[in-house]
């Protein structure tokens, strides 16, 4: 059937409202407006970020479309649109690419002004959804709206990757995999020899131990309150595993006297503000370096003992492991291909959308680093 340039309705999980279930409806599918395209979703994973805005810890408009980490194969696209073609596989990017932004023009930024996470509006760059239900308008989640049969978003938000790549799997690179590998990696340049403390052994945080454990860090401490995360953390590289609810002092007093010194680097990947205090604390205070992954809730604020900040240790924030998307991304996948790097191990779980509900029962349970949705 030709769909170009036609409303195409297709099943879509929608949140209608915070902590309700998820609920797959028939939606209406917009054609792709100027500068957009439309996607055919293959495969999404359900990253930490969606449970946040699913249970309304960050400020979003509901009903709404969850999910950003995917991968799909172009399906039209709206005038002006140069960087793909219908037919060709992409990543959906929740921190998109415009190449005009401040923060796109600086060599380090990467945190383009046209992302829709900090704040969310939840529609197009003109202001409007291309998403319906029954007559209703829904809106998107961070302009990737992933946990759909089709969506649409800017063509600044999405990326041609390699036509081999198996787009079973390669959604974890949009979003969770670069997001740890590269805090590692890319932004905090762990050095050979050295160790660090992953807080949270979720997507994001095995991936940071993949990334610590590529650069020759000989002690990786990881932090978890599920303790069914520890055994494939240690197979990622792990070789301490705490559970802060079972230890008698704080888990930055332990980490403290395990290391004598303090860590090299520390990194925090759950989203909360006493697991990012504690990530602060159990750095060395001279040369230690705090990377915060995780998304705080929306009113969260952070507090830190002040005269520490002079003893010149450093605090820095990471999205999407600093990666200028549009530009990284690709290679990420070629890299996958060329058994550079492996995420097999993160893709722990695949299920059919139908399946969605075990899909997230799997996810709140610990039981998967990443379930992924297969359309
Ligand atoms: P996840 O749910 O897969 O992992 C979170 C892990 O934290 C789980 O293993 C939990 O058991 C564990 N956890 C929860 N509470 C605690 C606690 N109090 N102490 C210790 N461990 C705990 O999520 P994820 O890995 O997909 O995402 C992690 C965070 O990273 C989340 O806040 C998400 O919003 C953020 C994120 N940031 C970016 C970015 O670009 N900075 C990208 C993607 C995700
Ligand atoms: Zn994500």
């Amino acid at each position: 059937m030709n769909t170009l340039g036609k409303t195409i309705t297709c099943r879509a999980a929608i949140a209608w409202a915070k902590n309700s279930p998820l609920s797959i409806e028939e939606v209406q599918v917009e054609p792709p407006k100027s500068g957009e395209v439309r996607i055919k979703m293959i495969s999404s994973g359900i990253c930490g970020s969606d449970d946040h805005v699913l249970k309304g810890e960050l400020v979003v408009n509901f009903p709404l479309i969850p999910g950003h980490e995917g991968a799909g194969i172009v399906e039209s696209v709206g005038d002006g649109v140069c960087s793909m073609k219908p037919g060709d596989k992409v990543l959906i990017l929740i921190i998109p690419q415009c190449r005009e932004c401040d923060a796109c023009l600086h060599p380090k930024g990467n945190f383009c002004y046209k992302q829709d996470v900090l704040p969310c509006s939840g529609v197009m760059l003109d202001g409007t959804s291309r998403f319906s239900c029954r007559g209703q308008k829904i809106y998107h989640s961070f302009r990737t709206s992933s946990f759909t049969e089709y969506t649409v978003v800017p063509e600044i938000a999405a990326v041609k990757i390699d036509d081999a790549a198996p787009m079973d799997k390669v959604c974890l690179i949009s979003c969770g995999f670069p997001t740890g590998y590269g805090a590692a990696v890319n932004s905090a340049k762990v050095t050979p020899g050295s160790t660090c403390v992953v807080f949270g052994l979720g997507g994001v945080g095995s991936a940071i131990v993949m990334g610590c454990k590529a650069s020759g860090a000989s002690r990786i401490i990881g932090v978890d309150i599920n303790e069914e995360k520890f055994p494939r953390a240690r197979a990622l590289g792990v070789t301490d595993c705490l559970n802060p609810n079972k230890l008698e002092k704080p888990v930055q007093e332990v980490v403290m006297e395990m290391t004598g010194v303090g860590v090299d680097f520390a990194f925090e990947a759950i989203g909360l503000v006493d697991t990012m205090v504690a990530a602060w604390n159990s750095c060395n205070n001279s040369y230690g370096v705090c990377l915060i992954a995780g998304l705080a809730p929306s009113d969260a604020q952070l507090s830190l003992e002040a005269p520490k900040i002079l003893s010149g240790k450093t605090l820095k924030g990471v999205c999407l492991g600093d990666y200028k998307t549009r530009d990284c991304i690709p290679q990420i996948v070629t890299d996958y291909l060329q058994n550079k790097i492996n995420i097999d191990p993160l893709v722990t779980y695949q299920l059919p959308f139908n399946q969605l509900h075990e899909a997230l029962e799997l996810f709140h349970s610990g039981k998967a680093i990443r379930c992924v949705l297969l359309f």
